[in-house]
């Protein structure tokens, strides 16, 4: 049905525009690599595209479309491109955007793997990168140069939760004509719609809250633009970074409840950031639905909830933190975010480790930050888990 018009519940639940010829109320798993043709001349209009018939999995699957016409109609864009992981995506839009020479300007708090594998691999390819702190507008027009092609923004940042202002960032960019892509991993399009703020890309690690039951590795790529859409389809079908039939029928049936999923967990989030704020043997606190977060005034503009992501620092550092995690027994010690159950991690000796300890400083990354992923599990378990855990640091 035509979902355009209706809301956000609804198109999570309808969306997709897939028809099924024998009435099955969910999208079916097309688990095959390849469709036949009707014919010799069929087979010609698929590849000429006079026909949209399918042709082979990599370039395109009833289930796995149904999913990115989804996740693109969720962002108001024009279209979706699924990919096989969150980072599949990333270094499809790196290669999409950036050429040889080109320059990229980032914020130093990015998902670690998104930074480390710019300063890794793509130097051999003359690509250039700036980190800075993307939430100082200063700071992102001082680290443009003539030959940026791309800024790659995270908001709320990993794990610092630093809010990054979108629309800002975008006029400065558009006004020297690079175009800008946000990782909206953290929020999905439920809490914040980056292409309507005036991102060009946004892209999601389907892996955290779109899937959200921490069973599926899956990325996604929307774009505003039918140009950006056909040059970064291009990249995922050549690369191969397609994702599978079976991913795309499992991220589609998590999706569906992204919205009440969301709901729960956040409003535990918020008591959960609440409690640890008055603790005595925590330092900090930082979650955009706490008067006390820098960015609280634009996180309440920028998004349409605080989310499920928090992270805090324990007086003590290093050993506390480790301590803390060695005694939650409700909270999994583990990485990811995202799932309904909740998770806790300690990004500088996990998701973060490789960066030097400057490049964590700089990132705001103390060695007792610790990030939680709320799920939605019962409050009153939540916070005696954190207490008893607490007692012990
Ligand atoms: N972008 C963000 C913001 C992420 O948090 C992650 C993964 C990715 C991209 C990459 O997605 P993937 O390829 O794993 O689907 N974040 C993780 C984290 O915080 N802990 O473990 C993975």
């Amino acid at each position: 049905m035509d979902t355009k018009n209706k809301g956000f519940n609804s198109k999570l639940i309808h969306a997709g525009g897939f028809h099924d010829r024998l009435g099955s109320a969910v999208t079916p798993i097309y688990q095959t690599s390849t469709f036949s043709f009707e014919s010799a001349e069929h087979g010609a209009q698929c590849f000429s595209g006079e026909s949209d018939g399918y042709i082979y999995t990599r370039l395109g699957n009833p289930t796995i479309i149904d999913l990115e016409n989804t996740v693109a109609e969720l962002e108001n864009g024009f279209g979706g491109i699924a990919t096989s992981s969150g980072m599949a995506a990333v270094n499809a839009v790196y290669l999409g955007f950036l050429s040889a020479g080109a320059h990229l300007v980032s914020h130093n708090a990015v998902y670690g793997p998104s930074r480390a594998v710019m300063e890794s691999l793509y130097p051999k390819f003359n690509i250039k990168s700036t980190y800075i702190d993307t939430t100082d507008l200063e700071q992102v027009k001082n680290a443009i140069r003539p030959e940026t092609r791309l800024i790659f923004l995270e908001s709320p940042a990993n794990p610092t939760i630093g809010i990054t202002d979108i629309h800002a960032v975008c006029k400065i960019a558009h006004e020297k004509g690079i175009p800008v892509c946000v990782d909206n991993t953290f929020c999905s399009p439920y809490l914040q719609k980056p292409l309507d703020l005036g991102a060009d890309v946004v892209l999601h690690s389907m892996t955290k809250f779109i899937n959200g039951h921490a069973d599926i590795v899956a990325g996604m790529i929307v774009t505003k633009t039918k140009e950006h859409y056909k040059m970064l389809r291009s990249i995922m079908i050549n690369v191969g970074c397609n994702m599978d039939p079976h991913q795309a029928f499992m991220t589609r049936r998590g999706l569906k409840t992204l919205a009440i999923r969301i709901d729960r967990a956040q409003q535990n989030a918020l008591k959960v950031a609440e409690y640890l704020e008055q603790h005595p043997k925590v330092e900090w606190v930082k979650y955009p639905g706490l008067k006390s977060h820098p960015q609280y005034e634009l996180a309440k503009k920028q998004m349409s909830g605080s989310g499920a992501m928090l992270s805090f620092g324990l007086k003590g550092g290093l050993s506390a933190g480790k301590t803390m995690m060695n005694n939650v027994k409700l909270a999994l010690l583990a990485v990811s975010l995202g799932g309904i159950e909740t998770l806790i991690q300690h990004p500088a000796s996990m998701t973060h480790s490789k960066l030097t300890k400057e490049a964590k400083e700089k990132a705001g990354i103390s060695d007792g930050l610790v990030r939680l992923s709320i799920g939605i599990e019962d409050i009153e378990d939540l916070i005696e888990d954190m207490e008893q855990a607490l007692v012990k640091v």
